[in-house]
């Protein structure tokens, strides 16, 4: 099971940076979006508060690998960007999931 997946009520409104997966406003030029989505996917590490964030390649999926290996792409070997909402704040498409909060 999708470890994202949660009871928690989500503002399906909300807006976010896709990529932005720990939320910090920050997602190129880093790894801290990386670490974090591996570590709550496979380490017990905090959960995010928009999944839709995490979905860094914009498929609709949360599989933490294949969009951690698009942000490292796109950071660090020129990769293309995540699509919209990226690099700014916005609406975007959910995968029919929201967010707690995003920090935009
Ligand atoms: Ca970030
Ligand atoms: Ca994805």
């Amino acid at each position: 099971m999708n470890r994202f997946l949660s009871c928690t009520k989500y503002n399906q409104d909300a807006t976010f940076i896709r990529g932005d997966c720990n939320g910090d406003q920050v997602v190129a030029g880093s790894l801290g979006d990386v670490v974090f989505l591996l570590e709550a996917a496979f380490n017990g590490g905090e959960k995010p508060s928009c999944a839709p964030a995490c979905d860094a390649d914009g498929d609709g999926l949360n599989a933490p690998v294949t969009d951690a290996i698009y942000l490292i792409w796109h950071s660090f070997l020129a990769g293309p960007p995540p699509p919209p909402p990226y690099p700014e704040c916005g609406a975007g498409a959910t995968g029919g999931f929201g967010c707690e909060e995003t920090g935009c």
